[in-house]
């Protein structure tokens, strides 16, 4: 009846089907030539004899909603261009939910967003067990332009509707179906079965298809008052999860609202109005870009794996400290086993307990059953020897930070493992390059960084040493996307990406402290920035011995910008044998609440260890700006050197590596959305502050030519600083 290049409309025993196939995709999205072509099926379909019409999809999934990667180019170019971008899949919408005979959209496994916009569209809607649905949508920063905030009130009710929409979860078929959003859910291999059945029924007159979509075009059927209260309570709750970063939700709260008391066709007005105003806020263009630019680096870290010659069959991990227990956990919970092995019996006994300690919150956070539990747990195997080292195929070294321990450890492990085994050091900050010269296969040696708390962090860094071979950064590649992490790989220098420009940061903090601006201030002007901590609290959080031994490390390596002829504020309080967070004492003091969780309250011997009155008074922009100029000039450094191979992984390592706030899309995005032009002249007012200040020439050639790291084709090629 209709052939599109995706769209493909056929008749089959009095019955339409049309199906979605987006050549050379792994999912359906509505692009703006798939939302062509179902206008045109719909011309089709609107002078058809057929007695009903099923909607069904090629892929493996359903319909993944809009092509986000059409957003940032339609966000961009204001509220007319925002508003034709949705009218013409809102008016296919309102055809489909009119068409003179009954529709089903067939969802397998997933329906997200304009998905599932189309499937409320539909007068049925059924799923294979397996299915999730949702209206992710205030994830992006946007609220669903395409009738989901006026059909899904009115198919689920107001709470589901506000529930689903505000958290943007993914919902399983199974609680969907009782919410009522889904009619059936059936075995996958019964889907189309079911469809026609429903169909045919709708077609004999034994369904009132057209009961329900009445309901779906009258306003709620609610009372004022239920409303009222349903509203206040939802605004309530919205306002606390969100935060005031992120508007979205209470936008579509907002266009809920409005449309309530109305007829379906003017909620969709109220719909458009508020959609077409977030779609302009930097919070969306920062969330939207994250979503591409979090694809790009899944798909640089899956071209690795396609790389790799052996999967990981046996992991081992040498230091069990905090550290190396994290790591064998998170395998363990991935059902991948490994060898734990410690010089001392109380490591291996503070590495198990580190990994039951994250394994049991699982347990009580019912994300894992006890059974499951100690399944995991019989995944780790802990050991004193060296000897079953040598069936592993990877080995993490995860022992002390020094430089000397960390070779002869290397060695050690070396020696036992098989030849074609790849070795790993997760240290945060020693040159992979330099490490290396202890082994005698450099070329199987690499860093494997992860974060603390390593099932928490999303990140690990994958380091690639002077001399290591592309098959060894693809099989560590492939090793820590097996363990659920998000992997970016980067070249060797001090720090690697994400601790070099994170001590730029811890530098910009101590130039503030020693000028005398109070740490709890600047903590409080950089949390309500968005940053999850303080710089002063995460220096805690680090541990002072850990962060003055690397802030060390990074001002021997960058002199001239991080050397300092004085003590550092953390060195200052380290040399005072404060330990931050673990020892209960740094910045602040720290104590446990009721339920076990740290408190903390201002140091009040902190001053006196700073020889600082705190009392100078900065305005709260420049602190922000003297705190992240550091940051960004030092990321700059590490793309102009190569150290980081894109914009977007550089972006996406500063989220997941610092949680740096996403609502600004990653440090360089967020300059972007300042400028590079005016963020420079706003580093010429900081110029006499030092080196630190001095804005990087990558940044300076984007301000000459008006350019953005983001809009650039290629980062321009400058001369190096050092
Ligand atoms: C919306 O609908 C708004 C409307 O109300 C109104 C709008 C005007 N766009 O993640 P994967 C690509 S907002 C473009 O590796 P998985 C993805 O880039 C939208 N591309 O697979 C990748 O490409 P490649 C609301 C998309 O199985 C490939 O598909 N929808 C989109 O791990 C496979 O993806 C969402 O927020 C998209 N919407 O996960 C859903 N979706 O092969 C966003 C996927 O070239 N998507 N791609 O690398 C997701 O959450 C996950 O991708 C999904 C699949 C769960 C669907």
């Amino acid at each position: 009846m209709y052939h599109g290049e995706i769209l493909t409309l056929t008749r089959e025993a009095g019955l339409a089907r049309l199906e979605f196939n987006t050549p050379d995709a792994s999912v359906n999205v509505f692009s703006r030539k798939a939302i062509a072509e179902l206008t045109g099926a719909l011309d089709v379909l609107e002078t058809s004899d057929v007695t009903g019409l099923m909607i069904v999809s090629a892929k493996d999934s359903f319909l993944a909603g809009a092509d986000i990667n059409e957003f940032s180019d339609v966000f961009t170019a204001g509220a007319e261009a925002i508003a034709e971008h949705l009218l013409p899949n809102i008016d296919n919408f309102r055809r489909l939910e009119a068409l003179p005979f009954a529709t089903v959209a067939v969802i397998n496994k997933l329906a997200l967003g304009g998905g599932l916009e189309m499937a409320l569209a539909c007068d049925y809607r059924i799923a294979d067990s397996s299915a999730k649905v949702g209206l992710p949508e205030t994830r992006l920063g946007i609220i669903p332009g395409w009738g989901g905030t006026v059909r899904l009130p009115r198919v689920a009710g107001l709470d589901t509707a506000l529930e689903w929409i505000a958290t943007g979860q993914e919902v399983a078929a199974n609680v969907a179906l009782k919410a009522q959003v889904l009619d059936a859910v059936v075995d996958v291999a019964q889907l189309q079965d079911c469809a026609i059945d429903l169909l045919q029924r709708c077609a004999r007159g034994e369904l009132p298809y057209l009961t329900r979509r009445n309901q779906k075009t009258q306003p709620l059927a609610l009372n004022k008052i239920e409303a009222g209260l349903a509203f206040e309570s939802a605004k309530a709750m919205i306002t606390q999860r969100a935060g005031r970063h992120y508007p979205a939700p209470l936008a579509a709260l907002a266009a809920i609202r409005e449309g309530a008391a109305s007829s379906a066709a003017e909620a969709a007005q109220f719909e458009l109005a508020h959609f077409v105003t977030v779609a302009q806020t930097d919070t969306a263009k920062a969330l939207s870009g994250l979503f591409i630019a979090d694809q790009f680096i899944a798909k640089t870290a899956r071209q690795w794996k396609a790389k790799s010659s052996t999967p990981t069959h046996q992991l081992a991990v040498v230091g069990a400290g905090i550290m190396g227990g994290g790591i064998a956990c998170q395998a363990a919970l991935r059902g991948l086993p490994v060898i734990l092995k410690d010089i001392d019996q109380k490591g291996i006994d503070l590495g198990l307990k580190e990994a039951a300690k994250v394994l049991g919150r699982r347990v009580d956070k019912g994300k894992m059953s006890v059974p499951e539990l100690a399944q995991a747990l019989t995944r780790i195997q802990p050991t004193l020897h060296y000897q079953p080292l040598a069936s592993a195929d990877m080995a993490v070294e995860a022992v002390v930070e020094n430089v000397s321990v960390k070779k002869s450890v290397l060695a050690e492990v070396e020696a036992e493992l098989a030849a074609g085994a790849v070795l790993a050091s997760n240290t945060s900050t020693i040159s992979i390059t330099e490490l290396a010269t202890a082994l005698q296969r450099p070329e199987q040696f690499c860093g494997l960084h992860f974060f603390n708390p390593v099932h928490a962090m999303p990140l690990v860094e994958v380091i690639r040493g002077a001399k290591t071979s592309d098959d060894t950064v693809a099989r560590a590649v492939a090793c820590a996307t097996a363990l659920g992490k998000k992997a970016i790989v980067v070249n060797d220098c001090a720090g690697f990406l994400v601790n070099r420009v994170l001590f730029a940061y811890f530098a910009g903090f101590a130039g503030l402290v020693d000028d005398g601006v109070d740490y709890t201030h600047i903590d409080q002007v950089m949390t309500h920035w968005g940053w999850p901590m303080g710089p002063g609290h995460l220096l805690d959080v680090v541990g002072l011995d850990t962060a003055e031994h690397a802030e060390q490390t990074m001002a021997q390596a960058f002199v001239q910008r991080m050397g300092r002829t004085t003590p550092s504020p953390t060195a200052k309080l380290y040399q005072a044998g404060l330990l931050g967070q673990k020892g209960g004492k740094g910045f602040y003091c720290y104590e446990q609440d009721k339920r076990g969780r740290p408190q903390k309250t201002p140091n009040p011997e902190v001053l006196a260890l700073l020889g600082t009155d705190a009392k100078a008074k900065i305005d709260d922009d420049t602190i922000v700006l003297r705190m992240m100029a550091p940051l960004v000039n030092e990321l700059c450094r590490t793309l102009h050197e190569g150290v980081v191979g894109s914009v977007a992984e550089a972006d996406m390592a500063m989220v997941y590596g610092l949680g740096f706030p996403p609502h600004r899309g990653g440090v360089l995005r967020w300059v972007d959305s300042i400028g590079a032009r005016a963020f420079c002249t706003q580093l010429e007012m900081l110029k006499t502050e030092g080196p630190l200040y001095q804005a990087e020439p990558v940044l300076q050639a984007l301000a000459a030519k008006g350019d953005s790291f983001y809009g650039c084709s290629a980062l321009p090629n400058v001369s190096s600083t050092q």
